[in-house]
């Protein structure tokens, strides 16, 4: 990991000295601004459940629906988006009005929401394809990103040069924390999601070897603040494995699995499904969810040895 050169460093101006070309860079930043107004909505919006009223009769809108409808808008209005699919959506919308888009963005608003009224991390995270075509697969996004709003909102992206994280500071600008994060090749956290009742052999013969080898149980909950820690720490394997009765397990390659997989990759790890590489796995639903392991690449080659027997 390079240390840090200049605090002064911030997301418009890193974008432009990487040579990301200059319709991706403006995108990037649109999706940047809208989660500033999704971190004011965590932070002061009410807790409210969908339909239902406030105090004063107006409609109150649940943490997720606000936060799609504050991206969604944003997107809308870039004049550089043609299709996005939200994971509170379920749907592809085309938002191309005046036909000069160039990208599609599948998105997560707000990943892990069930976490916000404990006052735990949560996210957003996303998905950036040229052209129409959402359901490309995961090898063809052009970039990808989450935010995560804890103590501190940070944001992480990959656009194939490199993992960078971004602090979001007092005057509102995203600026430079760390530049080129590179992932050890095994290392001594683990995630792991999913009921252990649940596990099948292979999985929790791994779980077994990961305790065994004194690996450290990290988990929030939150897909965000638990790859966050991953990649900042640099070591650890977060996993959603298949279930008994959940042979996909639970996550989502659209919205979760494919942009994550994309920034892990470029850090030096690794995301497979325990047999095929989550990035090559193909795509055909929005609803398509896969089994993950997720982080440094010597244990995520390791997984498939427990899977196999
Ligand atoms: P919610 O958005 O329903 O809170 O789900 C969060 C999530 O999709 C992901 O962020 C977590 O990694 C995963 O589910 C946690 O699932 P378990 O609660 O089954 O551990």
């Amino acid at each position: 990991m390079v240390p840090i050169e200049s605090r002064d460093m911030d997301l418009r101006r890193h974008l432009r000295e990487s040579g990301i070309e200059p319709k991706l860079r403006g995108l990037i930043c649109e999706i940047a601004e809208a989660t500033k107004y999704v971190i004011n909505a965590v932070r002061t919006g009410d807790l409210g459940m969908a339909g239902t009223s406030n105090l004063y009769g107006e409609e109150q809108l649940a943490l997720d629906v606000l936060s799609d409808r504050i991206i969604s808008d944003r997107l809308e209005n870039s004049g550089l988006v043609i299709n996005i699919s939200s994971e509170e959506k379920d749907i592809i919308v085309n938002v191309d009005s005046d036909n000069n888009g160039l990208f599609s963005v599948a998105f997560d608003p707000l990943d892990g929401s069930s976490l916000v009224d404990v006052n735990l991390a949560v996210g957003s995270i996303f998905s950036i394809y040229k052209g129409e075509n959402i359901l490309q697969g995961g090898r063809k996004q052009a970039a990808a990103l989450f935010v995560v709003y804890g103590p501190r909102t940070t944001l992480i992206y990959s656009a194939k040069k490199g993992v960078h994280e971004f602090a979001l500071n007092h005057l509102g600008d995203f600026t430079l924390m760390r530049e080129k994060i590179q992932m050890k090749d095994t290392g001594k956290i683990y995630s792991p999601g999913g009921l252990r009742s649940k596990y099948l052999p292979g999985h929790k013969k791994f779980i077994d070897f990961l305790e065994k080898r004194g690996s450290k149980l990290r988990y929030s909950g939150g897909l965000v603040p638990d790859i966050n820690q991953i990649l900042l720490k640099g070591e650890g394997i977060f996993m959603y494995p298949a279930l008994q009765g959940a042979p996909h397990g639970k996550l989502r390659l659209l919205f979760e699995l494919y942009p994550m997989a994309f920034i892990v990759e470029q850090a030096g790890g690794s995301a497979s499904t325990g047999k095929t590489g989550i990035l090559d796995v193909k795509i055909d639903n929005l609803d398509q969810r896969a089994p993950v392991y997720i982080g440094c690449k010597n244990d995520v080659e390791k997984v498939k040895d427990f899977l196999k027997e």
